[in-house]
């Protein structure tokens, strides 16, 4: 075995402002996992770190929408969402927050660490200022044009479409996002962090440098960013929800959370070190660790650019090696949305699929967005579970197990000549260690998923080859090498299937009783002759996987429209009430019951009729906006509503002299305000 390297591998810190969903999982979590498993499986040192992102924007709107504190935000899906990875087999070594004392200490001493080598910029600035609310507008609190791709509804720090990140003063016709008005400028002082500084060694580092085997979604857009010039960034804000700027003249401003977040990593690290008995200090400063960075790729530019500039200008830490970022999920063909709840939530899941995990976790590798966008739909989720992991994966373990029990009480066989095809497949099988390494150590984690799956096929190939259940009739010595050679694959399996199925590969190898001998490591798989000795007693069988009938998959999809037309309901904008009216503005309105007597289509107007009506007073012309919703026909002998003393106008040279008093149904439909027939309605429409 090679010597043991340390890999410090980190995971997005989720925002808790909501649980955690298969986007997420799909593009972070699962990936990072796999890696983190498959390092510890080659024996390497390992700290597998994230953390809640507690602090930001999106958790005091949050907050405000619920009319809660942000303390109560974070401490409800803090535990929502650690509890959903303990659940979901998410391996990680340490799972902080960044409330944390240590977190609030770390980010504060990196801060003054930073300001006293004279790593900022101090400067007083105008910044966009909402007079209503009384406070700054920074990050997702405004909400205006990107400068970049003309995206209306970027935020202050972010734009989601294109990713740029900017300045909240660079926004085009900017809005605040908590009264809606247009911000003014107010003058504030803040600390700045010197991006062009570091603009010659970014460049150097991440394109000249060894980076090009970086991801070329990940590399393309970082190149993209530099190109255009990097700024000084504010790395504070006016917010009263996040960690006090340490400094004696910072009243009322806190550290901007894309600063003290990936710092988060640090103190997660610290914590974990703190609790093992370690020293944290190799994992962050050594230079022979390998730091990776898992996450999405709306966070590319603060874990590329910002990140490392923080890490040196502070000078002592190591810069990450990878940041193997994917693209998004879609769910069934429409984009992932927390707020318009399009999404598959992770302890829902758990809840309705129980000991079904790595299900998931093969569905969403299988689908991985790694090198565009990628749809996630229910069917390929039950096509993957059936087709793949029970027909192969399952079906071959399930045929092994069985069989070895009926012919040899459940003891490996003693095998005897190997034919060619046997020394082959045993050839093959020593080889996928090396295959599936390839793909993980490339972040192609789609390719190595495949592969494992490629060698369930190897072995239900070799048995429908060999065709164990005929041959015992004839030849026991022949019968006995067929099943051992299956048992190695079956071992082998076991083993390798770790850092993607982890629960299946822990209950495999309780079938097969990896327990009773020193558990083969990764690369055993390659060098040792053998995996399951001849002798050894292996366990009943019992099912890996389970088919998923067309009603379960049914189910979320109706479950799926329900709960967005339910969230849709409760979100529909109903239009702010008017100006207030006095009592006697009201009785100024004339309205009455009249009759129409007569109706016609005005000429070359799709939207209007022209109307005779008895209004009880005399018989007058009034145009009506009715000819989508009503034939002439139709309305002629109705009784209708009409508001008498409208001052009369033209309308399309035809005087109109009154108003028809129409309501919409909740389905949209204009009707009369019916005198006759009362109706609930969605309010007046003047027609
Ligand atoms: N909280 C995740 C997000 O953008 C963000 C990651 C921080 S990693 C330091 O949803
Ligand atoms: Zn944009």
């Amino acid at each position: 075995m090679n010597q043991p390297k340390r890999y410090t591998i980190t995971a997005a810190l989720p925002y808790t402002n909501g649980p955690i969903h298969i986007g997420h999982l799909a593009g972070v979590y699962v990936p990072a996992d796999i890696y983190a498993r498959y390092q510890r499986l080659l024996g390497n040192d390992v700290a597998f770190i994230c953390g809640s992102d507690e602090h930001g924007v999106p958790i005091t709107i949050k907050a405000k929408k619920e009319g809660v504190s942000p303390q109560d935000i974070v401490d409800k899906y803090h535990a929502i969402i650690k509890k959903s990875f303990e659940d979901f087999g998410i391996s990680f070594d340490n799972y902080s927050r960044t409330s944390a004392k240590i977190h609030h200490e770390t980010a504060s001493e990196f801060f003054l660490s930073l300001y006293n080598k004279g790593e900022f910029i101090e400067e007083t600035t105008e910044q966009l200022y909402d007079e209503e609310a009384n406070q700054f507008l920074a990050d997702r609190f405004v909400v205006g044009t990107c400068p970049k791709c003309g995206n209306e509804e970027s935020y202050g720090d972010q734009c989601e479409k294109c990713g740029t990140s900017h300045n909240a003063t660079d926004l085009i016709n900017p809005k605040s996002a908590i009264t809606g008005n247009t911000p003014t400028l107010k003058q504030t002082k803040h600390w700045f962090l010197p991006l062009d500084k570091h603009e010659a060694f970014l460049k150097e580092w991440i394109l000249k440098g060894h980076k090009k085997d970086w991801k070329p979604n990940v590399y393309g857009q970082v190149k993209s960013w530099i190109d255009d010039g990097l700024r000084p960034r504010a790395v504070t804000r006016d917010l009263d929800w996040g960690i006090p700027v340490p400094l004696p003249d910072a009243e009322g401003k806190v550290l901007y959370v894309w600063f003290d977040a990936p710092i988060g990593y640090i103190s997660s690290t610290k914590e974990w070190a703190q609790r093992e008995g370690k020293d944290w200090e190799p994992y962050w400063k050594d230079k022979d660790t390998k730091l990776v960075h898992f996450i999405g790729k709306d966070n590319i530019v603060f874990h590329c650019i910002i990140f490392p500039a923080m890490l040196k200008a502070e000078g002592s830490y190591v810069l990450p090696d990878n940041v193997p970022a994917n693209e998004f999920l879609n769910l069934e063909n429409n984009k992932l949305s927390t707020s318009k709840n399009w999404a598959v939530w992770l302890p829902e899941y758990l809840d309705e699929f129980p000991n079904q995990q790595d299900v998931l976790r093969y569905a969403l590798t299988a689908n991985a967005p790694e090198t565009k966008d990628n749809d996630f739909t229910w069917k390929d989720f039950q096509a993957r579970n059936n087709n793949e992991l029970v027909a192969i994966f399952g079906n071959f373990i399930n045929r092994v197990v069985v069989l070895t029990n009926k012919y040899y009480n459940g003891i490996v066989p003693e095998p005897s000549k190997f034919t060619d095809i046997d020394t082959d497949t045993l050839t093959t099988l020593k080889a996928y260690p090396a295959v599936i390494s390839s793909s993980i150590e490339r972040y192609r984690f789609r390719e190595a998923s495949q592969e494992l799956l490629n060698l369930a096929r190897l072995g239900n190939k070799y048995l429908a080859d060999e065709e164990p259940w005929k041959v015992i009739k004839e030849d026991e010595a022949r019968t006995k090498t067929i099943m051992f050679v299956a048992l190695q694959i079956a071992s082998a399996l076991a083993t390798l299937s770790e850092p993607f199925l982890p629960f299946t590969s822990t209950k495999l190898k309780g079938i097969l009783c990896h327990d009773n001998f020193e558990d083969a490591s990764w690369d055993d798989i390659s060098t040792k002759k053998v995996l399951l000795p001849s002798g050894h007693q292996i366990g009943k069988g019992e099912l890996l996987f389970s088919k998923i009938e067309d009603d379960t998959i049914q189910n979320q999809l109706d479950k799926l429209i329900s709960s967005k037309a339910a969230n849709e309901a409760a979100n529909k904008v109903v239009e702010p009430q008017k100006e207030t009216i006095t009592f006697e503005d009201f009785t100024k309105l004339d309205i009455r019951v009249g009759t129409i007597l007569e109706a016609e289509k005005m000429p070359k107007a799709k939207k209007l009729l022209v109307l005779k009506v008895d209004t009880g007073i005399d018989v007058r012309t009034i145009v009506s906006g009715i000819a989508e919703s009503f034939t002439p026909e139709e309305v002629v002998g109705k009784k209708v509503t009409v508001l008498v003393n409208l001052a009369p106008r033209a309308l399309r040279g035809v005087e109109s002299q009154g108003m028809i008093l129409m309501t919409e149904t909740p389905e949209g439909k204009l009707v009369f305000v019916n005198p006759d027939d009362a109706k609930v309605t969605n309010g007046l429409h003047i027609s």
